[in-house]
């Protein structure tokens, strides 16, 4: 599908904080998305050896929840050609990017150094509309017509999902070293099953069967489209962000382009905005340590915010847990470009 231009020039420049937008609710189906009745026909598994049941669509495991969002995408979602997609697999640094992306993109409408920057009151989610949740609640419709251009979004979705629907935009990836992501979403999954054990989380990642995996094929998707069109997808690692965070920043403002300007660079913006999204500094923020992630889900916005390093697996992984790792990663992203050190 071709992608369409948005706003005529004049109107609101975005992106803007997504939880400020105001819709018509008239305008918000009050029934949400439903799953097609051939779903049920397709290989199910229970992720994490727990109750969630989740179901092989187009090679990649969903939940119902996500299965029905992510067929509404494909066949609703239509994207704007200076729209910028932040996409991700769970735990691997989408709330840093989304924090990142937001501040560097709204950055003259929002100084990245000003006592009200939208990023001190509310969570990096917050600001980003998550594509899954939008299209799931059939609340799209309203919600991202009313985003002044450029809107940034966000998904965990394979780039399958979508695609070709987001031809047109952009897609800013961000992968982490799959051991450190199981340890991460162990972590995060235990607020809802606390004697979950990482066993079971390592099985289920390394089996494929978990939401949005096989993790492999997910990254895999992004990356071989990063090749074929870096205009079209910028892929960044988490520990790429840690160890340099500013030249990280600048690459992703010059991909969405908004590249900084010299007097920008000398009034210090890059550090401004690495600054403002840096783990030590939004963590203790009310936003991101009280309350929770959503309504319906108890597990509390400071789960966002657990360590933010690099090699943590090494302090809850056995060397046999995370060997079976290694050699499974090692044999999937063999000769891909694609490697974790
Ligand atoms: P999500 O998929 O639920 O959105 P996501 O943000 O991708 O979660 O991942 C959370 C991880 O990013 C956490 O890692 P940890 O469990 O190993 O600590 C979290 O600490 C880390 N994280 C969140 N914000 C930042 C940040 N500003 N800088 C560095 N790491 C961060």
């Amino acid at each position: 599908m071709a992608a369409k231009t948005k706003a005529p020039a004049g109107t609101p420049v975005g992106p803007v904080p997504f939880a400020d937008v105001e819709t018509d609710p008239g305008l918000v189906s009050p029934v949400p998305e439903q799953l097609p009745e051939e779903h049920a026909a397709l290989p199910s598994a229970s992720a994490f050896n727990g109750p969630t049941n989740i179901r092989c669509y187009q090679g990649f495991w969903l939940s119902d929840y996500l299965s029905a969002a992510a067929v509404a995408l494909q066949r609703r979602f239509e994207p704007c050609r200076d729209d910028i997609i932040v996409a991700s697999f769970p735990k691997s640094g989408t709330t840093w990017l989304n924090a990142l992306a937001f501040a560097t993109m709204a950055r003259r409408a929002y100084p990245a150094a000003d006592a009200g920057h939208p990023l001190l009151r509310l969570n990096p989610h917050q600001c980003i509309p998550f594509l899954e949740n939008l299209f799931r609640s059939r609340a799209e419709a309203a919600k991202l017509e009313a985003l002044p251009s450029p809107r940034l979004m966000n998904t965990h979705m394979p780039l399958g999902m979508i695609m070709p629907g987001a031809g047109g935009c952009k897609v800013v990836y961000v992968c982490r070293e799959p051991k450190d992501m199981v340890v991460s979403l162990w972590h995060f999954l235990r607020h809802l099953r606390p004697d979950l054990a990482l066993a079971d989380v390592l099985d289920s990642v390394c089996s494929g069967a978990v939401p949005y995996g096989p993790v492999w094929d997910h990254i895999l998707g992004y990356w071989r489209a990063s090749i074929a069109r870096p205009d079209a997808v910028l892929f960044l690692r988490y520990e790429e962000l840690l160890r340099d965070p500013a030249g990280n920043v600048r690459e992703l403002a010059r991909f969405v382009g908004l590249p900084f300007s010299d007097a920008e660079e000398e009034a210090g913006v890059v550090q401004d905005i690495v600054k403002l999204c840096s783990f030590g500094h939004l963590k203790p923020l009310e936003a991101n340590s009280t309350g929770q992630l959503d309504p319906l889900v108890p597990v509390p916005r400071e789960a966002l915010f657990r360590k933010g390093v690099a090699g943590d697996w090494a302090n809850h992984m056995t060397p046999e847990m995370a060997r079976r790792l290694d050699e499974i990663v090692a044999d999937k992203f063999h000769a891909t470009g694609l490697t974790f050190r």
